[in-house]
C-alpha cells in the first residue's frame, strides 16, 4: 500500500527539525488544515446553502465581501484566537490587528491571511483559495504590535495556501521545501500527494489580465510580447482571475503569474502582507522567484497593512527578464512607484 502521510503527520515530522519546538507552531499549521476542511465543506455546497452571494459590507480595500469571505475569516480567526498561540492576527477582510483575547496569554506568532482569495468567482463556481503566512513575534513587550506584523517576507517561518477546486489541496512550506496535500473527502484527511514541489525549469504558461494591457508600462508590454513571441518557448496564456489557482498551475507546470502596475495603479493590486509575501516565500522554496518589478518581494520592508505591490512570480529567469525590461524602459513608473512606497511610510 502506498505510504499514506496525512498533513498532521507531515507537520509533526517537520517539527522534529526544531528540537526546542513546543508544538504551538505545529498546532497552528494543523489548525490551518482544519480550517481548510471547514471552509471546503461550505465551498463545495455554496450553491445550496444561503451562504452564496454578497454580504452587505466591504473589506478594508473597498471590495464587496461575499458571505463565504466572512465565514472563512471567522473560522480562521476563531481557531487561533483562544489558544495562546498568536500575539497578533491580520486578515484581508478586516482593518488593523485582530483583537486576541488575553485568556490564554500572548502567543509568540503572528498569523496573516487572506481567508478567501478570488471570492468574486464563488457565484460562478470558479476555484478560489485561502492564503496564509506566519511570522515570529520579536518585540519585547507583552502584546503583539504592528512592528511584529510588518516584517520582511524573508523572515517568515511558514506560508501556505488552500485551493478549493476540482479537489481541495493544501500546499505549505516551513522553509524546508514545498509540500502539497489533497483532501480525501471520504476520510476527511489531507494526504501527501505532491512531495517536495519544484517549479519546472521549462515554463509552460503565463497568467495576466490582458484587459489592462493598454495601461501597462512599456517594459511590461515588451515582456509580454516576448512571452507571446516565443523567446521563452511557446508559452500558453491561462488566466482565471483567481490568483491561488493561477499561481498553483504555474508552480506545478512552470510559468509566471503577473499582476503588473498600470497608469491607474502604479502600486498594482496584490496585497503585500496577506498575499504576496506568502506566495513569494512558497515560490522561492520551490526554486522560483517573486518581484515587484524592481526587487525581491521577500526583501521589501513593509510600512502599512494595506500596502500593495506589483507582482511577478514564477520561473526565476522569466521574472528577472521582466525586471530587466522594466529597468530599461519604465523610469516614469519607477518614480511613481517609489513615491507610493515613500507615502506608505506615512
Ligand atoms: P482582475 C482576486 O480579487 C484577486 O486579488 C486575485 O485572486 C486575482 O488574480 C486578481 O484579483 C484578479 O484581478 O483585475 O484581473 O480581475
Amino acid at each position: 500500500m502506498h505510504r499514506l502521510i496525512t498533513i498532521e503527520r507531515h507537520i509533526q515530522m517537520q517539527q522534529r527539525e526544531f528540537p526546542h519546538a513546543t508544538g504551538t507552531f505545529t498546532a497552528m499549521l494543523q489548525d490551518m488544515a482544519l480550517a481548510a476542511k471547514l471552509i471546503a465543506r461550505e465551498t463545495t455546497r455554496a450553491g445550496l446553502g444561503n451562504i452564496l452571494g454578497a454580504a452587505d459590507s466591504d473589506n478594508p480595500f473597498g471590495e464587496r465581501q461575499q458571505k463565504l469571505d466572512l465565514f472563512a475569516d471567522e473560522v480562521i480567526a476563531s481557531l487561533n484566537s483562544e489558544a495562546g498561540r498568536v500575539c497578533a492576527m491580520v486578515s484581508e477582510e478586516r482593518s488593523g490587528l485582530i483583537d486576541v483575547p488575553p485568556t490564554y496569554g500572548t502567543g509568540k506568532y503572528v498569523l496573516l491571511y487572506d481567508p478567501l482569495d478570488g471570492s468574486s468567482n464563488i457565484d460562478v463556481n470558479v476555484s478560489i483559495g485561502t492564503i496564509f503566512s506566519i511570522h515570529r513575534k520579536y518585540t519585547r513587550g507583552e502584546n503583539g504590535t504592528l512592528d511584529d506584523v510588518l516584517q520582511e517576507g524573508m523572515r517568515l517561518l511558514a506560508a501556505g495556501y488552500v485551493i478549493y477546486g476540482s479537489s481541495t489541496m493544501m500546499v505549505y512550506t516551513t522553509g524546508s521545501g514545498v509540500y502539497g496535500f489533497t483532501l480525501d473527502p471520504v476520510i476527511g484527511e489531507f494526504i501527501l500527494s505532491h512531495p517536495n514541489i519544484r517549479i519546472p525549469d521549462k515554463p509552460r504558461y503565463y497568467s495576466v489580465n490582458h484587459a489592462n494591457a493598454r495601461r501597462w508600462p512599456e517594459g511590461v508590454q515588451h515582456f509580454v510580447n516576448e512571452l507571446q513571441g516565443g523567446q521563452h518557448g511557446a508559452l500558453q496564456l491561462r488566466y482565471i482571475g483567481s490568483m491561488v489557482s493561477d499561481f498553483h498551475r504555474n508552480l506545478l507546470q512552470g510559468g509566471i503569474f503577473m499582476y503588473p502596475p498600470d497608469t491607474h495603479r502604479p502600486e498594482g493590486k496584490i496585497r503585500l502582507m496577506v498575499e504576496a509575501q506568502a506566495l513569494a516565500f512558497i515560490a522561492e522554496q520551490a526554486g522560483g522567484y517573486a518581484s515587484d518589478g524592481l526587487r525581491d518581494i521577500l526583501t521589501i520592508r513593509p510600512h502599512n497593512l494595506q500596502q500593495r505591490v506589483p507582482f511577478f512570480v514564477g520561473n526565476r529567469e522569466l521574472v528577472q527578464r521582466a525586471e530587466a525590461l522594466i529597468q530599461q524602459h519604465d523610469h516614469e513608473w519607477i518614480n511613481a512607484y517609489q513615491t507610493y512606497c515613500q507615502n506608505q511610510r506615512g
